[in-house]
């Protein structure tokens, strides 16, 4: 039998392949670790304890909020002030950034920045949804409080990014810039063990990820690429929940889109909190993702904290392909 391996000793394992590691991130992804826990175990009785439905609250960007959402929120919240092994965090539902006073004399060097609970519209009829997170080394003075511009970072100053998908069983992916790594929560022993080593994207695949219903209101290139799409046979998979569809392509390789629409002109997703982790573990894993202007995710200025982006993210040999229909069709 193959020994397990927990999350915690994965972390702290790889702490030692960076030779001047305070150990303030591994603290920081272990905390990450433990809030998980708690918001999976809310979601996973969250019809027995009614506290499903729409709570009394729209969050920063104007959207419907979930109850379990906002208990998400707090759960993170929590779990990252308490230990002091960050200095600030952003979430989705938060309007603004939040300082965390140091603890104890731990003046940390990271903020954090998550969208707690993402696909959130999957919540009340039990279908996946995610936590997204993404870590950056600060860049204002350490003797003071976090500051917006800690929070404005590009994506390719990232120091490490996860996601959490709580769905048939409960998985946890991160990464530190060394490749990709995937840990299934054992139930029976409360712990986040070692089950997907080294994940790397396949360089094409067979499903291709968008919400078709806003086929007609797309601009004429997506809509060739689409046609293409559909013409190669490519199966249509879309859950409405960002994290469960990249997860499926990041296994199985294919490309989810988020293009632009009359609705959403600068596309729906939050570059910070949604975007920018996600392609970084994507690029991480061999993958490719730019916007439908056809930049690096990862190096689109960030002026806002709630900045909405288009995105095509996958496998990278479909993200060129889509990247030359643009180039071909664009008026
Ligand atoms: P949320 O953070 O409010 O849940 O919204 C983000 C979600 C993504 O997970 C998903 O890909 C997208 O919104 C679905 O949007 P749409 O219903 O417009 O297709
Ligand atoms: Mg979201």
């Amino acid at each position: 039998m193959n020994r397990i391996v927990t999350l915690d000793e994965f972390i702290i394992k790889r702490q030692k392949d960076f030779p001047f590691a305070s150990g303030e991130l591994t603290g920081l992804l272990r905390d990450i670790g433990v809030a998980a826990k708690i918001v999976n175990r809310e979601v996973n009785k969250a019809g027995l304890l009614n506290i499903l439905g729409v709570a009394d609250a729209h969050n920063a960007t104007g959207d419907e909020v979930q109850k379990l959402d906002l208990y998400a929120n707090d759960k993170l919240i929590d779990c990252l002030s308490n230990s002091g092994e960050c200095c600030g965090i952003a979430s989705e539902e938060n309007e603004d950034f939040i300082p965390i006073p140091p603890v104890g004399n731990k003046q940390s060097k990271y903020v954090v920045v998550f969208d707690p609970l993402d696909g959130s519209s999957n919540i009340n009829v039990n279908v996946s949804v995610g936590t997204i997170f993404g870590i950056y080394r600060r860049k204002s003075e350490a003797s003071g409080p976090c500051q917006l511009e800690d929070f404005l970072q590009k994506g390719a100053e990232m120091v490490a990014a996860g996601y959490v998908l709580y769905g048939t069983s409960t998985l946890l992916v991160y990464t530190t810039g060394r490749g990709v790594n995937g840990f299934t929560l054992d139930p029976t022993i409360g712990e986040f063990c070692l089950s997907h080593k080294d994940i790397r994207i396949p360089a094409r695949g067979n499903y291709y990820s968008v919400n078709q219903g806003y086929y007609l209101k797309f601009d004429v290139e997506m809509r060739r690429f689409i046609d293409h799409c559909s013409d190669l046979n490519l199966r249509l998979r879309y859950i409405g929940s960002m994290v469960s569809d990249i997860h499926r392509i990041l296994f199985q390789g294919g490309i989810f889109l988020y293009p632009n629409t009359r609705k959403y002109p600068f596309g729906k997703l939050r570059l910070v909190y949604e975007c920018n982790p996600l392609s970084f573990i994507v690029e991480q894993a061999g993958g490719h993702a730019i916007t439908c202007e056809l930049d690096r995710v990862l190096d689109v200025p960030v002026s806002d904290l709630h900045q909405r982006a288009t995105i095509a993210i996958g496998s990278p040999d479909m993200v060129e392909e889509m990247k030359s229909f643009v180039q071909r069709y664009r008026i």
